[in-house]
């Protein structure tokens, strides 16, 4: 049976540990695990039996470190280890299915260590081609602590098999992972990125792990999966010892289980009997799987930061674009990105939530140049970004190599923008901006807008983008040339968010282009369009009196609780 289809009906059961296990068959400190499937068939064959017993509908194989970096020196090549030990689950599953498994590669990725994304990806990739050859039934990516590599390795695995994919990361006491993603990011990132289940494993202990399974809970959309570990390793006497008991680590199931967590099994220091007591701990519940969550967030994250649109007024700092600035273009061409990060740190100190990031200058390689900023940017600011760009190449390079979910700045309604860019928001799970402008241009009435808008919405979820990823911009043009048209943007913004129920975006500064003392127009004009319930505004957040109007307005809109933020700032 279709795992995929299993999973809509019932709670399935992983097994439990299997480093744990091959240690206790004999494992010598130092060696490899994963060479028992060569050296030890019949032990790694009877783990798998043992925990079928016990009531495993997965079987996991012994390859979490089957890649090529840790193999090295074993004298076994990545292709063999997998090819036997998918072979190995194969015989003892039977009709249960089996996951290969993919642990972390093992050495820190750019800029903490030497690992390039490419290189991760090409990793996985490897491990993922021999496992379909061999007839895994699905993959898990497990005890992963940067999210950067994880992504890597989801699109590994989904450019490289039509398999199910898991994903599990590991926390710590902080509630975050040890490179500094928390779970609401975690899930904003992968859900988008189209994995088939996400959750926590290994880290603290079943108790520690309640509050994270929690938040994964309240955010994510498709089933939840958790394989604790029985506490933390402890050595008494020279032997590891794990001080959770199957029945404790039951008992913590079970309230993982009722909660709505799907999909459970054990790590570290869980064998065959701590999943028999927590199939017989949850079998009254296997069939009643909780209903999923249907609340839709507008999110964007980094790696270590989610903002959330729509329940405060969301800035998304201008500052990095070359239009008008001389030494932007002079350090875009010449690839000196000190300023620009500076640029960048300086931005979000000044208020930006999201910062907008545009290399657009002719006689660049615009994607190489921007690929490059991205990846120096996303390893100084924890601020999302926004990948601003008329060249879909440029975009897709740079939502790839993003470490996060960013937005698509942006598509229009015009056939071809829509044809080239909504694949790219659908692969990547990013928010994009509709701009309503299309092949006649921007029309003067609000009404012709909405119907733009309209059309970008409708086609957006025929490409499967929901509508919680659309931002809709109704362009703000120069008032200086553009007069008539000032007024109907702002109508246009009514009446989308009315008629559409979509989030809004508008470029400010955009209204004074050719004209004098161009901050008082911009700070009244924000004003304006806050008030029309504009969500995110594009601006140049070092740009005092546009700051000072946003704080006014946060009072005035009951979004700054008893003016705590504006008191503690102009007081
Ligand atoms: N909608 C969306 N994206 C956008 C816009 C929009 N991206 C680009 C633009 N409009 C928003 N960004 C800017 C960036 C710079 C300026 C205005 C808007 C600007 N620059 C000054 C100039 O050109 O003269 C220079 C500023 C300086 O020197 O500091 O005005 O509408 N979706």
């Amino acid at each position: 049976m279709d795992i995929r289809k299993a999973m809509e009906d019932r709670v399935l059961f992983f097994d439990g540990a299997m480093g744990t296990m091959v240690q206790q068959a004999g494992l010598e400190g130092g060696q490899q695990p994963e060479i028992y499937n060569m050296i030890h068939p019949e032990i790694i064959t009877s783990i798998h039996k043992a925990y079928i017993e016990a009531g495993a509908d997965i079987i996991t194989t012994n390859t979490l470190g089957a890649n090529k970096y840790k193999l090295e020196g074993t004298g076994y090549r990545v292709e063999e280890i997998i090819g036997q030990a998918v072979a190995l689950a194969r015989q003892a599953a039977g009709d249960r299915w089996v996951a290969l498994d993919i642990g972390p590669i093992g050495q820190l990725m750019e800029p903490n260590g030497s690992l390039s994304f490419d290189d991760v990806y090409e990793a996985v990739a490897r491990q993922v081609k021999a496992g379909v050859k061999a007839g895994a039934d699905l993959v898990i990516i497990e005890t992963i602590s940067d999210l950067y590599e994880m992504k890597a390795a989801v699109l590994a695995v989904k450019e490289n098999s039509s398999l199910p994919v898991f994903c599990t990361l590991t926390y710590d006491q902080s509630g975050r992972t040890m490179m500094g993603t928390d779970p609401l990011t975690a899930v904003n990132v992968l859900e988008g990125l189209g994995v088939d289940a996400i959750g926590a494993n290994c880290s603290l202990g079943p108790k520690e792990l309640l509050p994270i399974v929690d938040e994964i809970l309240k955010y994510a959309h498709i089933p939840v999966i958790v394989q604790p570990n029985a506490g933390l390793p402890r050595l008494e006497d020279g032997v590891t010892v794990f001080d959770v008991s199957p029945e404790e680590f039951a008992s913590y199931g079970r309230k993982m289980v009722d909660k709505g967590v799907r999909i459970i099994g054990g790590c570290c220091g869980t064998r065959p009997e701590f999943i028999e007591k927590l199939r017989e701990e949850i079998e009254d519940l296997v069939y009643n799987p909780q209903l999923s969550n249907d609340r839709r967030l507008t999110a964007v994250s980094s790696a270590s930061n989610t903002i959330i649109i729509g329940e405060d007024i969301r800035l998304v700092g201008e500052r990095i674009n070359p239009s008008g600035k001389e030494s932007m273009e002079r350090a875009l061409k010449e690839e000196d990105f000190d300023g620009i990060i500076s640029e960048a740190i300086e931005q979000k100190m000044a208020g930006a939530h999201i910062l907008d990031i545009n290399v657009g200058l002719p006689d660049i390689d615009q994607k190489d140049i921007m690929t490059k900023l991205v990846s120096e940017i996303q390893g100084m600011v924890n601020t999302p970004l926004q990948i601003d760009s008329t060249v879909p190449e440029v975009i897709e390079a740079a939502v790839r190599i993003y470490n996060g979910k960013p937005i698509i700045n942006s598509v229009t309604g015009e056939e071809e923008s829509m044809k080239a860019i909504f694949p790219i928001a659908k692969k990547y799970g990013a928010c994009v901006i509709g701009l309503t402008i299309d092949e006649t241009g921007i029309p003067e009435t609000a009404q012709g807008r909405l119907e733009i808008a309209r059309r970008i919405v409708e086609t957006a979820l025929k490409y499967g983008i929901p509508k919680e990823n659309l931002l809709i911009d109704t362009l703000v043009l120069a008032a200086s040339a553009s007069q008539d048209m000032t007024m109907e943007t702002l109508k246009a913004l009514e009446l989308i968010k009315t008629e559409l129920k979509v989030k809004t975006i508008l470029g400010i500064s955009n209204v004074s282009f050719g004209l004098p003392k161009r901050s008082l127009l911009n700070r009244a004009f924000l004003a304006m369009a806050l008030s029309r319930g504009l969500d995110a505004a594009i601006l140049d957040p070092f740009d005092k009196s546009m700051m000072e109007t946003i704080d006014s307005y946060r009072v005035m809109a009951d979004l700054d609780e008893y003016a705590m933020d504006y008191i503690n700032k102009y007081r």
